[in-house]
């Protein structure tokens, strides 16, 4: 039975919902300003369901950052460090790929790989790195490097996007997360990361790293200095490279968290913006499959109830992460693979293991029983 929706000027977007219509600018905008969390989570789990039934997904994956170094200091962000700080480091080619092995078992399927902007490690060292990880874990996917990263790389290298991604590519590299995309609105950028890319050089890197036939994620920081406007421009400016590229494979919005940066006077994110920021991307996103409710930055608890609000992803077991807890995080770096399956089963869903392109992935009992 349908609900009867406390904000009626929600009707209009609910017949558009309901007919598979893309929702406008407006009512992007609509939806954020609107109280009726219920309503807005009914719709956005409407269209989850009939995307993805009763799944939801997660996958049993190992975070690398080979060096917090980074010559960007944006103000978003407690992790970069400068070269000359004491607490900065920078592993060895050697210490990547044995860190790589710490807690490794037939079980991860996925390296997730980024780091600072170093200034002395080069385009040939980040390839020898991915050869070295695919050469010791040949099964395993490696998900490397933001577009951020690449700009970095390109900018150092003098070559094109094309060339970068090429020879990454060649390396190993199988695919890109989606960090570094924050909000891509000139105004807001030159604020909270002034020497990064600008969103149209993000948006161009990701396009041209689809067109060589390599998926990628995509990302955005919320609950810093934006407004709904701003969100809804980023959002609907990813929906338009999709309908060009199809190379997007989940949206993960990222809740900004404060503390250890320069903008630590600003107020954590609530967990109704958190929750609704789900359900706006799943309603926004028409045309990209998934939307994570990525754990260690919404609490498994908050993950765990996203499951019914539109998305269908919690993202996977991490071992140790470092981005989100250099900026005051407090939930776990690691939960298990049988905890992730819990919450899911929980929240009424049924848990998927996939591999980072959301093949599913079979198991026997004891090929995850090493996994630390
Ligand atoms: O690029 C940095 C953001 C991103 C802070 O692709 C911050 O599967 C909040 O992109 N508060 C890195 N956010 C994380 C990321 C990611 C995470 C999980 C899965 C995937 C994926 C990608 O975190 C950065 C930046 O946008 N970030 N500092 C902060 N203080």
């Amino acid at each position: 039975m349908k609900p009867v929706f406390q904000d009626r000027r929600l009707e209009p977007i609910r017949r558009k919902v309901e007919a598979q219509e893309r929702l406008s600018f407006d009512d992007g905008v609509a939806l954020y300003r609107s109280p009726d969390l219920l309503a807005v989570g009914w719709m956005a789990n409407l269209v989850r369901e009939r995307l993805h039934g009763n799944r939801t997904y997660f996958n049993v994956n190992r975070h690398l950052n080979p060096t917090d170094v980074c010559v960007a200091s944006c103000k978003l962000c407690a992790f970069g460090k400068r070269a000359r700080d004491p607490k900065a480091y920078t592993m060895s080619l050697e210490e990547v790929w044995e860190k790589a092995g710490h807690g490794y078992s037939e079980a991860v399927t996925e390296f997730h790989i980024v780091g600072g902007l170093h200034p002395e490690l080069t385009l040939d060292w980040y390839c020898e790195m991915l050869r070295g990880l695919k050469q010791r874990y040949p099964q395993v996917h490696l998900k490397a490097f933001t577009m951020v990263e690449i700009g970095y790389f390109m900018q150092r290298s003098k070559l094109s996007a094309r060339e970068v991604l090429t020879r990454l590519r060649d390396a190993g590299m199988d695919s890109m997360p989606g960090g570094g995309a924050e909000i891509f609105h000139d105004r807001i950028r030159r604020i909270i990361c002034d020497h990064k890319l600008t969103g149209e050089q993000w948006l161009e890197v990701a396009k041209t790293a689809h067109e060589l036939g390599l998926h990628s994620n995509c990302t955005m920081l919320y609950g810093h200095i934006e407004n709904e406007e701003d969100r809804v421009d980023h959002l609907t400016k990813l929906r338009k490279l999709q309908d060009q590229t199809g190379g997007f494979v989940t949206f993960i919005p990222l809740a900004f968290h404060p503390d250890h940066t320069a903008m630590h006077h600003i107020p954590s994110t609530t967990g109704f913006d958190d929750i609704r920021q789900i359900a706006i991307s799943r309603l926004m996103l028409d045309n990209i499959p998934h939307i994570k409710a990525y754990w260690v930055m919404m609490t498994p608890r908050i993950a765990q109830i996203a499951q019914r609000f539109g998305s269908d992803d919690i993202d996977g077991t991490l071992v140790e992460e470092r981005i989100y807890h250099d900026a005051g995080a407090t939930t776990s770096q690691n939960l298990r693979r049988g905890e992730l399956m819990r919450l899911i089963r929980e929240a009424g869903r049924e848990p998927v293991e996939r591999d980072t392109l959301y093949h599913p992935v079979e198991r026997t009992e004891s090929a995850f029983t090493v996994l630390v």
